[in-house]
């Protein structure tokens, strides 16, 4: 027999998978805790336990997934690779519980032998390799591309250092590092033999063959090893593991050995770690583009390796050359971080693979798709043309023949039109000329999507209106969602089981499910069981702010919840002027019946991001004034919670009753925290900014609060001449309150602490707007106020808002990218029958 064969045969899975009962469960717990971690009854920590928990799901895993991966090629499947940056993945333990269908199983097996699975939970690290809202948004459509069977890969980059922890100290953000691998990481699996080279620097070498062919190499480069790190995916309860594959840095054995030779030994070392760095750290910013050449290599490392490694893959079952290669591989783009992959994907078919600019231009932009995250000006990438020069000549090279040949096409039909030829180039010409990497990817993929119905028009009519009038096919919207998996079932384990209670488990997979708890909406026992739910989760909040913040919050006020990066068109000051002004309101009207809240703050700031760590200290000290008042106990407490992350979410998203989505119009493409407060019973505060629009539409504008100027009157009012002074010195109660802000109320010590962001609200412009929103948002939070009093009806909007949160599931974002954009076909996975005799 064939070596093969023998592993075959022998292997557990051709006979049967583990066993997904208590018994067996337990048994493999210990076996992990003896034979995987060396330790016995005496010895075995807390973390060890953890860690033969996550091995023994891990074992169940690992069988599906090859399962999986065999499948894809027996099926000879279309594979879908999503190529993002970040993946703001979290703890992958309760998912994957929940996945297999084991939640419930592991539980009982492990409190017999003694361990409660919440506190094991605890003790894993959270996968924090994403900045916010994008990362996140990938590591949602991995689980809804599993759940729905589809034959796809997540690949990024394996940073060292994820994003940092947050410490708040004197109220001032503080930056830790954020070593999450240091006690190792049960979740990825090392696959050294899955290695490649990817170039750097070197020149381009051009010549004629003997065919008199012209032939272009990239020669005398310095190489860097990519080495693939595999997390598992699971689908939710239907057998399919994707593989999400993230690349590590190493240096190569060549470049060491010269130094070695030369006996530079110390040299030597250095190079080594110098070229590890790439994949070193997750640079911290939200939105903002910095131009690092650190990041433009981390950035060509990952796509380089990715597109190395979807090619292995394709020559594995297409033997025939890359016409198919569109047929059989879509590439989604997230943002413009991986646009490389473009020139990338044409320099590997015309320089190596001998295939003529035409076929290959054919086939890369019948291949890759784009997906926009922004109109920030700040965070759309352009590099500088010298240092794609120095780094990636040939890149460069490639990157103007497209240019040229699309400016070619532009410049025929629309008669030399000089201003539309230089608006829609991808090279900006001027001092510093730089590649604007958005007409890059627009150009070279055949779809452009925008991530809600807003953001694709405004993408339509003002950003890339040329592009759009040259392509409106190429145009579309995929409005982002989030899942349900991590997001109701298992965050909010009380509100799921309530609603699975009355009307099934089928929300878990079809989120349109939820519209059949509207008949329950007026039921009184409902309500009751309802709000009974909402309180344990705030309880459970209130608990965790005693414990790290030394606040007691009352648990019957209105928790007010703004949770996100902190960022000024997110405008977390506008809802500091918000408590300003109740802090002012009760402290003039003691005896005023009013509304207890607790003002939830949390996010990081970019550690660069001046005004960003200043308004984090702002919250805090006017937290300091506000909790320590005594003529306002708990009428009012502001908390900022330190290190927000996905577990933490998960923790305070739960309990929210409001939830706070106040960007300036206009700025927000999308957002999904928006999506995630509503689909756990809280009501929104919101501008008609990204998605909120949508959730707007879909509970009805009876249940949700909406205020400001929409993304027309802001451009209106920018066009026309916006003055904050204007709404200053007409709105006293506004005047207060900044005045407070500028003479130190809240920095009685450094009377001038704030002044800075005063000056960016009146001096410099106030760029978001706050000001001429004031008004709105304060007269709108009254409202909110008055119908949080009448609690029947503060539930039944609660529920409303759940019940319509059908169409904000990944599942539905998924399913139209796979239809109208991938061609994908899914694939359903079997696995061996468990046999009776045994
Ligand atoms: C599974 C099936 C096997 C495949 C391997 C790696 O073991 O045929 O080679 O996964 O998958 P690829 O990365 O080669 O697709």
């Amino acid at each position: 027999m064939e070596k093969k064969e023998v592993l075959k045969k022998l292997s557990p899975s051709t006979n049967e998978f583990q066993g997904i009962d208590i018994e067996s469960i337990q048994k493999s717990f210990v076996n992990h805790l003896e034979y995987s971690l060396a330790k016995d009854e005496y010895s075995a920590t807390e973390l060890d336990c953890y860690k033969a928990l996550a091995l023994t799901v891990r074992d169940r895993l690992i069988e599906r997934w090859i399962e999986t991966q065999q499948a894809y090629y027996k099926h000879n499947a279309k594979r879908i690779y999503y190529l993002s940056m970040e993946y703001l993945i979290g703890r992958t333990l309760g998912n994957s519980l929940i996945n297999l269908d084991l939640y419930n199983v592991v539980n009982t097996a492990i409190a017999e032998l003694g361990y409660d699975l919440k506190e094991l939970r605890e003790l894993e690290c959270d996968a924090g390799l994403g900045n916010g809202g994008l990362g996140r948004l990938a590591a949602c459509f991995m689980d809804s591309m599993a759940t729905l069977e589809f034959p796809a890969y997540g690949y990024g980059i394996m940073y060292e250092y994820g994003i940092f922890a947050q410490q708040i100290i004197d109220g001032y953000q503080i930056e830790k590092p954020d070593n999450w691998l240091r006690y190792g990481n049960v979740w990825k699996i090392s696959r050294p033999e899955y290695l490649y080279p990817v170039n750097f620097y070197g020149k381009v070498k051009q010549y004629y063959d003997s065919d008199n062919h012209l032939k272009t190499e990239w020669v005398e480069t310095r190489q860097v090893m990519a080495m693939a790190n595999d997390i598992p995916i699971p689908g939710y309860k239907n057998n399919t593991v994707n593989n999400m594959r993230l690349w590590s840095a190493k240096s190569t054995r060549d470049f060491q050995f010269e130094y070695f030779n030369d006996g530079d030994y110390e040299k030597a070392v250095k190079e080594k770690a110098q070229s590890e760095t790439i994949s070193k750290v997750l640079y911290p910013n939200d939105n903002v583009h910095l131009g690092k050449e650190l990041r433009l290599k981390q950035e060509y490392f990952f796509v380089s390796a990715t597109l190395q490694d979807i090619i292995r893959r394709y020559k594995k079952t297409v033997k025939n050359g890359f016409a198919d290669f569109p047929d059989k591989v879509a590439i989604q783009l997230n943002d413009t971080h991986p646009a490389l992959a473009i020139a990338e994907l044409m320099r590997i078919l015309v320089d190596i693979e001998d295939i003529s600019w035409e076929k290959a231009w054919e086939i890369t932009v019948n291949t890759c798709a784009y997906t926009n995250h922004t109109i920030l000006s700040e965070a759309l990438e352009k590099w500088p043309v010298y240092l794609l020069e120095h780094l990636l000549p040939r890149h460069l090279q490639i990157i103007y023949e497209i240019n040229y040949r699309f400016l070619q096409r532009i410049s025929k039909k629309y008669s030399n039109d000089i201003d539309k030829i230089r608006r829609m180039s991808i090279i900006e010409e001027g001092k510093d000329k730089k590649v604007r990497m958005a007409h890059l990817a627009i150009i070279g993929s055949h779809s452009v999507n925008g991530v809600a119905e807003l953001h694709t028009e405004i993408l339509k009519t003002r950003i890339f209106q040329d592009f759009y009038e040259e392509w409106p096919d190429k145009f579309n919207n995929k409005t982002n969602g989030i899942t349900q998996r991590r997001w109701l079932k298992l965050s909010n384990p009380g509100l799921s089981d309530l609603i699975s209670s009355k009307i099934g488990n089928g929300w878990v997979t079809d989120l349109y499910v939820l519209k059949q708890i509207i008949p329950f909406t007026g039921n009184p026992d409902f309500q009751e069981s309802w709000q009974k739910i909402k309180l344990e989760n705030k309880k459970r909040l209130a608990e965790y702010i005693k414990i790290n913040n030394k606040i007691e919050v009352n648990c019957n006020s209105l928790f007010d919840i703004h949770i996100k990066r902190i960022h000024e068109y997110k405008r977390q000051i506008l809802n500091a002027l918000h408590v300003i002004t109740l802090y002012n309101f009760i402290k003039e009207n003691p005896r005023a019946d009013i509304v207890p809240r607790t003002i939830i703050f949390a996010g990081k700031a970019a550690p660069g991001y001046y005004m960003a760590k200043l308004i984090i200290k702002l919250i805090n000290s006017i937290a300091d004034v506000v909790n320590n008042d005594p003529d306002i106990g708990d009428k009012l407490k502001v908390v900022f919670l330190e290190n927000y992350s996905v577990s933490l979410a998960q923790i305070i998203i739960p309990a929210a009753d409001l939830s706070e989505q106040i960007s300036t119009a206009g700025h927000e493409a999308s957002g999904t925290g928006n999506m995630k407060f509503a689909l756990n019973g809280a009501l929104t505060i919101g501008t008609l900014d990204g998605a909120n629009i949508e959730i707007l539409e879909e509970v009805g504008k009876e249940n949700i609060f909406i205020f400001g100027m929409n993304a027309s009157e802001v451009d209106e009012l920018r066009h026309h001449g916006y003055n904050p002074w204007d709404f200053y010195h007409k709105n006293p109660q506004l005047k207060k309150v900044i005045d407070m802000i500028n003479n130190g109320y809240f920095s009685k010590t450094r009377v001038f602490l704030f002044k800075p962001v005063i000056e960016s609200l009146l001096d410099l412009g106030d760029t978001y707007m706050l000001l001429a929103d004031y008004k709105s948002y304060i007269d709108c939070q009254q409202e909110v106020s008055k119908t949080y009093k009448n609690k029947k009806k503060w539930v039944k909007m609660s529920i409303l808002n759940v019940a319509h949160t059908g169409k904000f599931s990944t599942d539905r974002t998924i399913s139209e990218y796979a239809k109208d954009i991938w061609n994908a076909k899914p694939v359903h996975i079997t696995i061996p029958e468990k046999s009776d005799e045994k």
